[in-house]
């Protein structure tokens, strides 16, 4: 029987040198550059456990994306920040339920549990999160009458939040994202980033779905179409 180091040997330099410098094989492959930014989406109290719209498991992307957030040295992290009675809230739809969906004059829209109201504790970061070189926090959906998952573009598909202008003014080039909830708010954000012209990257076990009507399985098939690439945390290159 060959032993490991006899395999090794067998193997040869070429062949190890092969394996390392395959990026599907080897571990930690993708090293966050100076024009990389990881957008951190909606780590909100409503979206962790206890919260008026808790996405499953939610609360254990907080230390996957505290450890790669070390690996980055632009950090940009969102909040959904809605009015009262925001028109996303299926408490103002009558006889409207969360999970239902109507239409609005930009197109399908999801009703949700009251979630995310300006000012609130719900609406507040997790007190987890530990990320302090993060440099810019966008809020989004805070116009009463259109909501907005994407940190790019709100749900009319036309209002900017400024995200675009403000990564390309900071020359960055690719972005990593990760967060709440997976087939929501973190899928919209990276396809609008791909049609911003950005190298697009989603952490999925940085992220947690709401998977509701098939969304998930959804979301995922239209980031693959759109050229976002689906990585793990331990691709990213974290130094300890
Ligand atoms: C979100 C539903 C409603 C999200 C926000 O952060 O994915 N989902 N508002
Ligand atoms: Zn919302």
């Amino acid at each position: 029987m060959l032993d490991r180091r006899q395999v090794l040997a067998a193997l040869g330099t070429t062949a190890l040198a092969t394996l390392a410098s395959n990026p599907v094989l080897a571990a930690a492959s993708i090293k966050p550059d100076d024009a990389s930014a990881l957008l951190v989406i909606d780590v909100q109290n409503c979206f962790l456990p206890g919260g008026s719209l808790a996405v499953k498991e939610g609360e254990q992307v907080v230390p996957v994306i505290n450890r790669i957030a070390k690996a980055f040295a632009n950090v940009v992290m969102t909040q959904d920040w809605h009015t009262q009675g925001h028109v996303s809230f299926a408490s103002v739809h009558s006889g409207k339920k969360p999970f239902e969906t109507i239409d609005l004059p930009y197109g399908k829209q999801v009703l949700w549990p009251d979630h995310c109201v300006q000012g609130t504790d719900g609406a507040a970061l997790s007190k987890d999160l530990s990320i302090p070189q993060a440099e810019l926090i966008i809020r989004k959906g805070f116009h009463k009458d259109v909501d907005s998952y994407s940190a790019f573009l709100e749900a009319d598909g036309k209002t900017s939040t400024g995200l675009a202008g403000y990564l390309k003014g900071r020359k960055i080039k690719r972005v990593f994202v990760a967060g709440l909830a997976t087939d929501f708010c973190v899928a919209w954000t990276a396809l609008d980033a791909r049609k911003a012209g950005f190298e697009v990257y989603v952490v999925e076990d940085a992220c947690r779905g709401i998977d509701t009507q098939g969304s998930l399985a959804k979301a995922w098939a239209d980031m693959a179409k759109a050229g976002v690439k689906r990585i793990q945390s331990g691709d990213i290159a974290v130094s300890a």
